[in-house]
């Protein structure tokens, strides 16, 4: 007995494993079936494989083509004709047609045709018509600045240059290397040139006593004022102020524009500042205004009214000292441009005048004995030594430099410029801010909404 049930147990067991394999296999190959056709009527209805050839079966995507490459000759291009003549794709095949029936491999947007009248269809580069100023933007920067200044090159260039095409001077006090040179000439529309600056411009003075330097400098760590203690940080503001405008290759322009590293556009630049600058007789400008650090300056004011006392010619008529003194002159009130921001006058700052105030200020060594910036020397500068309606406030380009915004006051502004600022972060009406200060010296009325920002 006990022999039978085992014989049943092994049949029932050796029919339970084929059932079960069976249904493995057939279940495998219903689901493969549907997989398949459901691909077929995908297929059928074009809206799987659009653009493919009917005739493959593969599911698999086709390797990615390479990226169009650029004609050699343009890649470097420094001759400022690029615009215009957009770079030409080499060797590359134009798209062969579809076979009748098929459509293109992307449809066109449906929207596209109805776009309204405020719409531009887009097309890369346009050249802006209209005659190009002699200027060009300046950046004094490190080789370690590449990638931000390269962020900064990209938003100029998308706001505004691209469609302009100026050159890009960029100078250092050491030589540029080779990736600083191959990205910035990449990212530049116009001609980018490279200047070394000479021993002479970046460097203590002869007169400079070292000794009370470096303790000015230990004095300025321990007081934790911002580079307080740091060289190169003063010789490059003295640089800004008193050099960059003599180098080589900045004597060959009359307009400037300053750009600095990790900058923010944030409005389209929807004309030509230089242009504005030049038909308007303006020789400086400005987007951001504030008060500057006293400690960095104690007696910054004190050579200023010396030199005003030698060159009393130097001083505009209309000028704008209200808006740095509040008591007519006798002590500076701190408010000055931020000058990692300027579009101005190369002539202007290399004029006589500009030359014996900066001469004067050097010859005094708060340079290196305070941290004077080159945004305080600018900035009284144009105040006393030019009329106030040469000095602009552009309030249309929008600007960030680390830690403040100016996003133009006013919704419809930002929208015809299409801003990305956020209003809530723009600077002007800020108590730290002298922009108000600007304006009442001017009798301006300030714009709608300018409460809701302070
Ligand atoms: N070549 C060179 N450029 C410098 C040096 N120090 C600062 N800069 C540049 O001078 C400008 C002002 O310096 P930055 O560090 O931005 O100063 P901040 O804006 O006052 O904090 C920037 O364009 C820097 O790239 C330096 O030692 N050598
Ligand atoms: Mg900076």
């Amino acid at each position: 007995m006990a022999g039978s049930t085992r014989y049943i147990r092994y049949i029932l067991l050796a029919f339970v494993t084929l059932v079960v394999i069976f249904f493995i296999s057939s279940s495998s190959s219903t689901v493969d079936d549907r997989v398949k056709s459901a691909t077929d009527l995908l297929k059928k209805q074009g809206s799987l494989f659009k653009g493919h050839s009917p005739s493959s079966d593969s599911t698999s995507p086709s390797p990615p083509k390479p990226p169009p490459r650029f004609h050699s000759d343009e890649e470097h291009d420094t001759s400022g004709q690029v615009l215009g003549n957009p770079p030409s794709l080499s060797e590359e095949s134009p798209p062969e047609p579809m076979p009748s029936g098929h459509s293109n491999a992307t449809s066109p947007n449906p929207s596209s045709q109805k776009l309204g009248t405020n719409k531009q269809p887009f097309t890369h580069n346009p050249v802006a018509p209209g005659e190009r100023m002699n200027a060009t933007f300046v950046t004094l920067a490190r080789n370690s600045d590449v990638w931000e200044i390269s962020r900064s090159i990209r938003q100029v260039e998308d706001r505004f240059n691209r469609n302009y095409g100026y050159d890009w001077v960029f100078l250092n006090d050491d030589e540029f290397d080779d990736t600083f040179k191959k990205v910035t000439t990449t990212l530049t529309s116009g001609r980018a040139r490279y200047g070394k600056i000479g021993e002479d411009h970046w460097g203590f003075p002869s007169w400079i006593d070292q000794e009370k330097a470096a303790t000015v400098r230990e004095e300025m760590r321990e007081k934790k004022i911002i580079y307080g203690d740091s060289i190169s940080y003063r010789h490059m503001c003295r640089y800004e102020s008193g050099f960059f405008f003599r180098h080589p290759l900045m004597m060959e322009y009359e307009y400037y524009w300053r750009v600095e590293p990790s900058i923010e556009l944030f409005c389209d630049v929807s004309y030509d500042p230089f242009k504005y600058m030049a038909e308007n007789n303006k020789k400086y400008s400005f987007v951001l205004s504030l008060y500057e650090y006293r400690e960095t300056i104690p007696t910054l004011w004190d050579s200023v009214k010396n030199f005003t006392q030698s060159f009393p010619q130097h001083i505009a008529k209309d000028n704008a000292l209200w808006w740095i003194s509040e008591d007519e002159g006798k002590n500076y009130n701190n408010c000055h441009f931020w000058s990692n921001f300027e579009i101005g006058s190369l002539e202007w700052l290399r004029s006589d005048a500009y030359i014996d105030y900066f001469t004067h200020l050097d010859k005094d060594g708060g340079f290196f004995y305070e941290r004077w910036g080159d945004a305080p020397v600018h900035s009284i500068a144009a105040a006393l030594m030019l009329p106030k309606d040469e000095i602009h406030f552009f309030n249309d380009i929008a600007y960030y430099h680390v830690p403040f915004t100016h996003c133009p006051t006013g919704e419809q502004t930002r929208l015809d410029l299409k801003c990305h600022c956020d209003p809530s972060h723009n600077f002007d009406w800020n108590g730290y801010s002298c922009l108000a200060r600007w304006y009442d010296m001017n009798d301006w009325e300030k714009p709608e909404g300018w409460q809701d920002e302070q």
